[in-house]
């Protein structure tokens, strides 16, 4: 399985995030990347290839352009180590901008549309190691470690090529790529998240949101309780590999967060190890052209293994 990857990423590292005004350490560390691709690397997945530059247009379908030139001019005049938490552009406190963090945020989306154009060029399956992860960006804004929303924009990539089916296996509802989709009948967003009543992002995820206008019944969200188990999880999960099926899309990008894991240290689910392996397993047999794409995970220790489980099942 070709995957595509840049250390790049390592250029956005921020220092710490702000939880209740207190500094605390920065779940989404480049230590994360490093631990994926070690373990690929020793389990022989791979090849491994360095992405594309796209241009800048891809981008500019999902974000607005005030927003993407903030991101950039910020990002390009603030000095080493220091952190903006910006009052405009930003939904939370857990996207700070860093010297490092417009030029790595770029380098994932190239990352994800290097993996989308490996699927039009008749690739079966492609992983994206994107760092940062994107599903909470929105159109204009940043937010939960996100600042561009990489699965957004390769969706509306692929859908110049057909019918775009998006399942979000992240423990958080990824409330960016829900809402580029909203009002659309050709983009199916499905999310299986823990229910945002008492979890981040709180105010997107809820069963009732089910898409606008033409775009009503492509926007299908399940909430799951806190401590859901893998049993559980699957059942919901065959629930949304239905409706994928039934929406008959050309290509599914997997926005593949692995925050559901029992020992996350930000996480609320108790999926096992083995979990992964299954709900890779069930996500292939839908047999469809597959970009997977990296959102969450912050177990470090156990981060690779995660994601070699997942993507093992796809080969
Ligand atoms: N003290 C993604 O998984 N809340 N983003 C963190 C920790 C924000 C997660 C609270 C979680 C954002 C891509
Ligand atoms: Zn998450």
């Amino acid at each position: 399985m070709k995957i595509v990857y840049s250390i790049t990423h390592r250029m956005h590292n921020p220092l710490y995030e702000l939880y209740d005004g207190a500094k605390i350490e920065y779940a989404e560390s480049s230590a994360r990347a490093d631990s994926i691709i070690e373990t690929l690397n020793s389990n022989n997945l791979g090849p491994f290839i360095e992405p594309e530059s796209f241009d800048l247009s891809h981008v500019l379908k999902i974000h607005q352009a005030q927003y993407v030139d903030f991101v950039r001019t910020s990002s390009n005049t603030i000095s080493q180590n220091e952190l903006l938490f910006p009052s405009y552009y930003i939904s939370d406190t857990y996207a700070p901008i860093t010297a490092g963090t417009y030029v790595a945020s770029i380098a994932a989306i190239d990352i994800a549309l290097t993996g989308a154009q490996e699927l039009v060029n008749g690739e079966r399956v492609v992983y994206s190691l994107c760092r940062p992860p994107g599903h909470h960006a929105e159109h204009s804004s940043m937010g939960g470690y996100c600042y561009f929303n990489n699965a957004a924009i390769s969706a509306e990539y692929l859908a110049q090529h057909g019918r775009v089916a998006i399942l979000d296996i992240d423990l958080h509802h990824g409330n960016g790529t829900q809402s580029a989709f909203y009002g659309r009948p050709d983009v199916l967003y499905v999310s299986i998240h823990a229910d945002p009543t008492s979890f981040y992002p709180y105010r997107s995820g809820f069963n009732n949101e089910e898409g606008a206008g033409l775009g009503v019944g492509k926007n299908i969200n399940y909430p799951m309780p806190l401590r859901t188990t893998n049993n559980q999880y699957f059942k919901i999960l065959r629930k949304a590999i239905t409706d994928i099926q039934n929406f008959n899309p050309d290509y599914l990008i997997v926005s593949a967060g692995f925050d559901t894991f029992m020992y996350d240290p930000i996480g609320g689910f108790n999926l096992t190890l083995s979990a992964y392996t299954k709900i890779g397993a069930l996500i292939n047999d839908l047999g469809l052209p597959t970009l997977i794409i990296q959102e969450g995970g912050y177990n470090i220790e156990h981060l690779g293994e995660i994601t070699n489980n997942f993507l093992t099942s796809f080969t």
